[in-house]
């Protein structure tokens, strides 16, 4: 096959050296270039100035919470939330030619950006068994397949529901009652690969799966702690915040193998300050850690600050508080003083100085705030990492006061609410009676299976069916090759899609594709046009309204797909749900949804307020509902990851040029990596000590219990201030490499940041074979 555009150059890797600040000018510069590539310049306008305002749209992109309405500016978004809606406002369109031109195992050889930029899918498409095409189909004949597949399936339970994060509330909760009417909880998400790990621990220690903080909290807190999060590139706006914050007088403690670009400075394009002078240094303090060192420093912390406390009694610790709310401090604080000071400087790599440095800093403040993503959330001991942080912010207090909190940053733009609408696949009981109070019927109690555990499933020949809303499962899912041979194995597969992925070419014995509306575009259904739903990570729930004309006139939105298809599925009377009425008029499905989940009464009413709806934190008034009622302090064993020797540990993170699965392109200009995404980033002192080269071509190679051959070939080995014993390359494609057995301990999320890895020596490759399209891993 020839090359093809956007298909990865095979030798173009240029290195500059990292950047040592983020955003400002050329993050503009940036973003409207590639707006003006992928979108008509009215599009591109268009869409820009009503992203994040009241009645706009909101920004597709990741999940920080907007400023209150009337603090907004008048381009109240990042470089990088202006790519993603650009990624979804294309003028380029994928239409039934593009499928009879390729066959699915060619588009199966096609890099994961090329797909993307082939633009927006526009109608139904189907690939019938023993066929290598994707061909047309109706939608009444799409849904017909998929409603035939599900009845005659023996057990509902052989169905699975996965969900992405970037799905509407109406569309996640049309989603979950159709699986449970039909009987299943098997509602897997991009959330059990992504903070899994941080509900599972807080849900424990606070009885709530989400955080505590909103963003006012974030301008008037003392010490602001950015852990395992490289806000720069995947949460751009939260610097404006922590830079309010330290306008306001906090300090920043970064906490990082990598020494990230916008936890250093910060130049805010939104103000002349940003554009013209120096920026703001956004980090006071660097701690330079090694991967999987969280646990060990929140364990020292936390042991430092009873120490301080029998020096001081009575002036450390908020004792009033640990009485009155707390739990468990007892065993806990005898378990701290017992952690071996060895253990956690070889844990973290850091020195005793710089820990007692941070002790300091804590002590000197009153509102602390710890912020963190998937640097905590994706390692074998993340539960226990998230269950530290909570002992260290209850220790002082540092819960449900203004300016305090816990503050796990969401990662889609709506994953934490549809979560909130039920796509779980263990949603407590007290959901589902409510389900069963509002729509008569009886949801099936047993948990369902998650993510990997669908996997699991798929390979022992259990699941015949899946559907996505959204999403790239078989990217985003760990052990690319044993993922995609159980996606194979089912008998129907369907996605539910914007554009195309490498998921729509892993297909089972027929496979769909229905293409849906965008949340940029224009949604009228049968009652008139209509807006949807979406929460952030502070829990704000509000509006988002589309302006585009759709991409093409056979779209349909994901909520009507979805009622369609379980008015064809369900047999008469299953239940009392009027899917017509849903389809009509989404308000009818706020109703709903008022009266089964908590926090959303009148939600109609109440979400169209500028602004939308703050959903009450039970913790900020001093309630938990977990298992003892109170917060609880937790005896977290102590552990370390270890790579032996002439091994490394790999983390396996995103670019600043990409969407999660989808590359935009092979820069990733922060990093000053530029042309090409086969890379893996090496400590020089490592280079030197594996005997290898800079620039050497390697394969990586991960080392696990069932000895089995995970290798992605033809990386390039740059050098890199990443901690020692540590390295870091791009996902997806170095998802071969995660065990699907390797995962979190509780929250059996996968352990995508702790890998041990072998690089070994790579031939150069033939020039005529270029990587992208011989190995796709
Ligand atoms: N532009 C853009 N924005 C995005 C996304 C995107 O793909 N592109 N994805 C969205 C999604 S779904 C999510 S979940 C978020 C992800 O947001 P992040 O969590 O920021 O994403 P990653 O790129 O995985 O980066 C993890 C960070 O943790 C650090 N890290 C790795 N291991 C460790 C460790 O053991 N300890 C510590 N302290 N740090 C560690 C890495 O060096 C890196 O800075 O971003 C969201 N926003
Ligand atoms: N190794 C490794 N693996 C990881 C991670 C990691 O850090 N390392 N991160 C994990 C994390 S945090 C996450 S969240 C997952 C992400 O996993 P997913 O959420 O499954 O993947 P995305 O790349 O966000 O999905 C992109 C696709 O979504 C579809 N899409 C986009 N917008 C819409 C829309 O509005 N409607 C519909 N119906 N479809 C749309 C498009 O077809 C697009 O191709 O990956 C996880 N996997
Ligand atoms: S910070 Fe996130 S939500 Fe805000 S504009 Fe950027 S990508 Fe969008
Ligand atoms: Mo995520």
């Amino acid at each position: 096959m020839t090359k093809a555009p956007g298909d990865e150059p095979n030798e173009a890797l240029t290195v500059t050296p990292p950047k040592k600040w983020a955003a400002g000018v050329p993050a503009v510069v940036h973003a409207m270039e590639y707006s003006l590539q992928e979108t008509s310049p009215r599009n591109a306008g268009h869409t820009l100035l009503t992203m994040n305002q009241v009645g706009g749209i909101d920004c597709p992109g990741c999940a920080w919470a907007d400023p209150a309405p009337g603090h907004r500016h008048r381009n109240e978004y990042c470089e990088n939330g202006a790519k993603h809606i650009n990624d979804e406002a294309t003028t380029r369109r994928i239409t039934a030619d593009f499928f009879r031109t390729y066959s699915v195992a060619e588009l199966g050889r096609r890099s994961d950006a090329w797909l993307n930029q082939q633009g927006r899918l526009t109608e139904p498409m189907v690939k019938r068994p023993g066929s290598d095409h994707y061909q047309p189909i109706s939608w009444n004949d799409a849904l017909g397949l998929l409603a035939s597949e599900l009845t005659s399936l023996d057990s509902p339970d052989e169905a699975v529901f996965y969900t992405s994060g970037r799905a509407s509330n109406e569309a996640a909760f049309v989603l979950q009652l159709f699986a449970r009417a039909l009987g299943t909880n098997n509602l897997p998400d991009c959330s059990n690969l992504c903070h899994e790990s941080s509900g599972y621990a807080l849900h424990e220690t606070l009885g709530t799966g989400k955080g505590t903080v909103s963003l006012d909290d974030l301008h008037h807190a003392d010490l602001i702690f950015v852990v395992g999060q490289n806000p720069g590139s995947n949460h751009p706006r939260q610097l404006s915040a922590l830079e309010q914050a330290k306008l306001n007088g906090a300090r920043v403690i970064a906490v990082n193998p990598l020494p990230e670009a916008g936890l250093l400075r910060f130049k805010n394009p939104q103000t002349a300050r940003g554009v013209i002078g120096q920026g703001v240094q956004i980090a006071d303090r660097f701690l330079h850690i090694r991967n999987g060192g969280d646990l060990a420093l929140f364990q020292g912390l936390n042991r430092l600050l009873l120490e301080a406390e029998d020096a001081r009694p009575g002036q450390v610790l908020a004792r009033d508080f640990i009485e009155t709310d707390t739990k468990g401090f007892e065993e806990f604080a005898e378990h701290a003083r017992t952690i071996d000071w060895n253990d956690i400087l070889a844990a973290t790599g850091l020195t005793r100085e710089e820990i007692d440095q941070v002790r300091d800093e804590v002590l000197r403040s009153d509102r602390v705030i710890v912020c963190w993503a998937m640097g905590i959330t994706q390692h074998k001991h993340a539960v226990p990492t998230v269950r530290e942080i909570v002992n260290f912010l209850l220790l002082r207090g540092n819960v449900g006061r203004a300016g305090t909190g816990a503050c796990p940053v969401r990662g889609h733009s709506n994953v934490q609410g549809d979560r909130t609408m039920g796509i779980w696949e263990q949603m407590p009981d007290e959901f589902l009676d409510a389900l069963q109070e509002e729509f008569g019927f009886d949801p099936p109690r047993a948990h369902g299976l998650d993510s990997v555990n669908s996997i699991k499933a798929m390979r022992e020949g259990r699941i015949k069916f899946f559907l996505a809303l959204a999403g790239n499962f078989v990217r985003a899912a760990p052990d690319s090759a044993i993922t995609e041979e159980a996606m194979r194995s089912c008998r129907m597969t369907a996605h539910i899609s914007t554009k195309l992925n490498r998921s729509h070419t892993v297909c089972g014995e027929t496979a769909l594709i229905l293409p849906t509306l965008g949340r940029t575009e224009r949604d009228v259904q049968a009652d008139g046009e209509q807006f949807v739903t979406v929460e952030n990570s502070m829990s704000e729930v509000h509006t988002s309204h589309g302006r585009l004309q759709p991409a093409s006139p056979l779209l349909l939105s994901e909520v009507a797909i979805l009622c369609r298809l379980a008015r064809r599925t369900l047999a008469e009377g299953t239940a009392d749900i009027a899917w017509k009425r849903f389809e009509a008029d989404y308000g009818v499905i706020r109703d709903s949804i008022s009266r089964v989940v908590p926090g959303l009464h009148d939600f109609n009413r109440r979400v169209t307020r500028p602004g939308g709806i703050q959903l009450p934190n039970p913790v900020n008034e001093g309630v938990y509902h977990n298992d003892v009622g109170k917060a609880l302090f937790t005896r977290n064993a102590w552990e370390m990851l270890h790579a032996p020797e002439g091994h490394l540990l790999l983390q396996t993170l995103r670019s600043h040029d990409q969407w999660n699965t989808v590359p935009y392109t092979s820069n990733d200009r922060y990093r000053g990596i530029h042309g090409s995404r086969r890379v893996v980033l090496v400590n020089p002192e490592d280079i030197t000590g594996l005997g290898l080269a800079e620039g050497q071509r390697v394969d990586l190679v991960s080392v696990w219990e069932d000895n089995a051959e995970r290798r992605a070939e033809g990386f390039r080995v740059v050098p890199y201030p990443t901690t020692r014993g540590c390295a870091a390359a791009y996902y997806p494609e170095t998802n071969v490499l995660v065990p699907l057995e390797s995962v979190a301990d509780k929250s059996n999320q996968p352990t995508s940041k702790g890998i041990v890895v072998r690089l070994d020596p790579a031939p150069a490759p033939a020039p005529a074979a270029p990587q992208a399209e011989t190995g796709r891993n």
